[in-house]
């Protein structure tokens, strides 16, 4: 393992795909191979949202392996990161203590004065300013109980919305996506699916390096039955070597090609007419920015533009491959869409997601195993701990959202809190979160479980406004110094994942629960922990001690996880069913779960009663089969959007001649805090780069190891080049995992108008060698 390279690591890790493809199987490396342990403890990996299930092997009260859970959906298979997650537990780095600032260096704290520290600093900023001045930046890799606790907190106990997370920076798009298509959020298909499918359409998801054990799933399916894959991204990823048809085009142009494949599935009649008759309605927005009904032949006209040549001619795809996609997505017996960050970071995220849930109920690719659009979760728990939960500045719990007056309402209501408490107003999403804290009006923030000092866009803007003196800034790391806790004035140490116990929901509502381990190192503590006592002495220094004790009432997560089953029962969410003790003992449980006695593992497919959603009889007694019911309004019905396709925010031009794209590689998690402890993973990509498509190299004398500068509108950097057919001519790619080449500051904070997703995927650029 120790003398692997990048290429034999990745060959490697990708046991995933290549073994495959080229049909042997890849076994682990020597060293991860179980070890001797006092005993197994079922659990969860960290990382992905996928969700893989393992064991953890504890020794002497250390944590020394982890091996596939092999009933899980993952049947036994991690991917490298997964498997080496006992190296991140002891890094020489973690945070043992709470540490205050003290001018340039760091002072070791107790927890209590650190607590007294923090809750009269808020106390303070909301006695002078109201509730408004303080804020919340949450996380898609923390419980759904911290994240629920959090939420009350803000929203419910304060009256403030300033509450908001990373997965604004990552999921936003896809949540948005669904609920405009369908009503309510939330993929309603399931892994399952790919058992079933025999078209995959994959879209901006480098699958093979960010969901690798689902990639896995799809791989073998390939070796085994015939079916089909499609890749469609502007690089040819691993993923996109994978496939049958690889559709390459100039990034933010897709929107022309998914039209231009709606074009060719009308003009071929390879639509589903009685499908989309009962199920869906079309819209388009009218003039005064209302949606407006349209007919199926307005829809028609609406395409006619959107022709394969027009596609061709924006984005530089040949139309015969447009064509070809189109009539595999509509023929096959069953097509499974994965998507992920290459759609949602877009300033038309949402359309473009609108636009993959038109092709399937156009088509009737949708409600019937293998027929489904999935899309792919980032974080371990942006489903079930931030997009369920509703921790999201719009958001509240299971569906409801803070412009809906019920929904506040019923949410009072259930919380025992004064009517009229939940502000009417939806907060500030990440950027705009951090645009107030930066300018003053929001005067203390806690970060918890995130590193926005280095994966928010056109970064330089918002680490000014983190660093500001006359600013508050807690920062709950497990380890320090991060990009983020280094411009703190406060950081409490977090137990890390074994070290705590939580809920964790993940792509395809699959909730999972993961026990406590080992002791947390030092005197860290879980985040759940912090944020109730927080919580408790907060309100109890505003003198409201009584609320403190009626609205957090706790002991354990357990309390906390009964409350939010509750929470879920009338909703279309209902876990109900899903008990503390059962989620200890199943393997992953799918909502809805309506009942205690509800058989595990709940509901692989919703909205079709058929394939056994239990909730279609509940909102919709009258269907037979397939019920949108999340959609009441349109009739229990799905919506075909008119979307214009529209370009990024920022195009290559004249003086930014490239098209800057970031994103993954296989061995490191997002800021590489964790990863990046792991030698093994270190070893395999241990440094930041700058991908260029040989073509461009050659005309611009850059070879593989020359440093070059990229410059944008915002920012330079300098890095070392790596020459390889990866990228398409004019496209650069640059992973944003080191924390000492912040490649966000070259990025654009561009974001989506409807989910306020920024634009990671493309900043317009120029390369030259220094
Ligand atoms: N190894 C690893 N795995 C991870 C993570 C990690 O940090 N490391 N993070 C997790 C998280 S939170 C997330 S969100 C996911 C992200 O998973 P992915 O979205 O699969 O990963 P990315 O590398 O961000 O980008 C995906 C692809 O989008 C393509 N792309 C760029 N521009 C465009 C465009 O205009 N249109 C289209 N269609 N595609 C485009 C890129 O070429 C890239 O191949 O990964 C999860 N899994
Ligand atoms: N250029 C570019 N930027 C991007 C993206 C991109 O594709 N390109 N992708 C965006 C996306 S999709 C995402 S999801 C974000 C991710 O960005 P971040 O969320 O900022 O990145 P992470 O490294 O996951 O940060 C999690 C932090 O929590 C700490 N931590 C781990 N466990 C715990 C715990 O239990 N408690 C506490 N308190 N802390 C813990 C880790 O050490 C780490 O520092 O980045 C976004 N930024
Ligand atoms: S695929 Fe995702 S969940 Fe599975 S082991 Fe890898 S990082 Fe963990
Ligand atoms: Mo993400």
């Amino acid at each position: 393992m120790a003398e692997m390279n990048r290429r034999d690591f990745l060959k490697w890790s990708a046991a995933i795909t290549a073994a495959s493809v080229v049909g042997f199987e890849l076994s682990l490396p020597e060293n991860l191979q179980a070890v001797e342990v006092d005993k197994w403890v079922k659990s969860v990996c960290r990382y992905c949202g996928a969700g893989c299930g393992l064991y953890i092997g504890v020794k002497g009260g250390k944590v020394v392996a982890v091996k596939g859970d092999d009933k899980n959906w993952n049947r036994g298979y991690l991917c490298v990161k997964g498997s080496y997650l006992p190296k991140i537990l002891d890094a020489p780095d973690r945070l043992k203590y709470p540490m205050v600032r003290d001018g340039n260096k760091w002072k070791r704290i107790s927890w209590d004065k650190a607590m007294n520290l923090m809750v009269s600093k808020f106390a303070e900023a909301i006695k002078k300013y109201g509730p408004h001045a303080v804020g919340f930046y949450g996380s898609g890799q923390s419980f759904s109980e911290e994240s629920y606790l959090a939420n009350k907190l803000y929203k419910g106990a304060l009256g403030t919305n300033n509450i908001d997370g990373n997965p604004r920076l990552c999921m936003a798009s896809a949540a948005v996506g669904y609920v405009t298509s369908f009503g309510k959020d939330e993929p309603m298909g399931s892994y399952d699916d790919i058992y079933h499918a025999d078209c995959f359409f994959i879209i901006g998801s480098n699958m093979s390096e960010a969901h690798p054990v689902i990639f896995r799933l799809v791989m073998e399916q390939k070796r085994k039955r015939n079916v089909k894959i499609v890749v469609v991204d502007p690089r040819k990823t691993l993923t996109a070597r994978n496939a049958d048809l690889y559709l390459d085009f100039v990034p933010g142009t897709d929107l022309f090609i998914l039209h231009a494949m709606a074009h060719v599935i009308v003009k071929e009649k390879l639509y589903n007419k009685d499908f989309f008759d009962k199920h869906a309605v079309f819209k388009k927005m009218g003039p005064d920015n209302k949606p407006v009904n349209v007919t199926f032949d307005e829809y028609v006209k609406f395409l006619e533009e959107y022709t394969p040549e027009l596609a061709e001619q924006k984005s530089g795809c040949p139309k015969e491959k447009i064509i070809q996609a189109a009539r595999w997505f509509a023929t096959s017996k069953a097509t499974m869409s994965f998507w992920c960050m290459g759609i949602n970071q877009r300033t038309r995220g949402v359309w473009a997601n609108n636009l993959i849930h038109n092709l399937h109920l156009l088509t009737g690719q949708i409600c019937r195993p293998g027929a489904t659009p999935f899309s792919l979760t980032g974080q371990p728990n942006a489903c079930g701990g931030i997009r369920d939960v509703g921790l999201l500045s719009h958001l509240l719990p299971y569906g409801r959202v803070i412009a809906n007056e019920k929904h506040r309402a019923e949410m009072e209501e259930f919380w025992g809190i004064p009517k009229g408490r939940i502000h009417s107003k939806p907060g500030p999403t990440a950027i705009e979160l951090f645009t107030k804290f930066a300018e003053g009006e929001i005067k203390c923030l806690w970060v918890v479980c995130t590193n926005p000092g280095q994966s928010l866009p056109n970064l330089q803007k918002y680490r000014k406004g983190m660093a500001s003196g006359d600013t508050f800034l807690v920062v709950s790391e497990a380890y320090h110094p991060s990009r983020t806790s280094e411009l703190a004035d406060l950081v409490l140490p977090a137990a890390l994942w074994c070290e705590k116990e939580g809920t964790y929901g993940q792509s395809e509502r699959r909730y999972q629960y993961l026990p406590q381990v080992i002791k947390p190192l030092g005197e860290a503590k879980s985040d759940f922990e912090v944020i109730l006592t927080f919580a408790r002495k907060l309100l109890t220094a505003l003198g409201r001690e009584d609320e403190a004790k009626k609205l957090f009432p706790y002991k354990t997560t357990e309390d906390v996880w009964n409350e939010m089953r509750a929470c879920s029962k009338n909703t279309v969410y209902n876990f109900w069913g899903m008990t503390r003790a059962r989620l200890i003992k199943e393997h992953g449980m799918l909502w809805p779960v309506p009942t205690e006695d509800y058989p595990a593992p709940g509901t692989l497919r919703r909205f079709t009663a058929k394939y056994g959603d239990p909730l279609v009889k509940k909102f919709d007694p009258k269907a037979e089969d397939i019920s949108f019911y999340g959609n009441p309004a349109d009739g229990n019905r799905a919506i075909i959007w008119l979307r214009p396709a529209v370009g990024p925010a920022e195009p290559a031009d004249k003086d930014y001649p490239f098209v800057l794209t970031t994103g993954r590689l296989i061995e490191h998690w997002h800021t590489g805090t964790m990863t990046m402890k792991v030698p093994e993973l270190m070893r395999a990509a241990p440094q930041a780069f700058v991908e260029i498509n040989p073509k461009d190299a050659q005309k611009l004398g850059i070879k593989t190891g020359d440093k070059v500068r990229l410059t944008s509108r915002r920012g330079s950097i300098v890095l070392p080049a790596k020459v390889v057919d990866i990228p398409r001519p004019g496209v650069l790619f640059v992973p944003f995992h080191y924390p000492e080449k912040l490649i966000n500051d070259l990025v654009t904070d561009a974001f989506d108008a409807l989910s306020k997703q920024p634009e990671f995927k493309i900043s317009a650029v120029r390369i030259e060698k220094v």
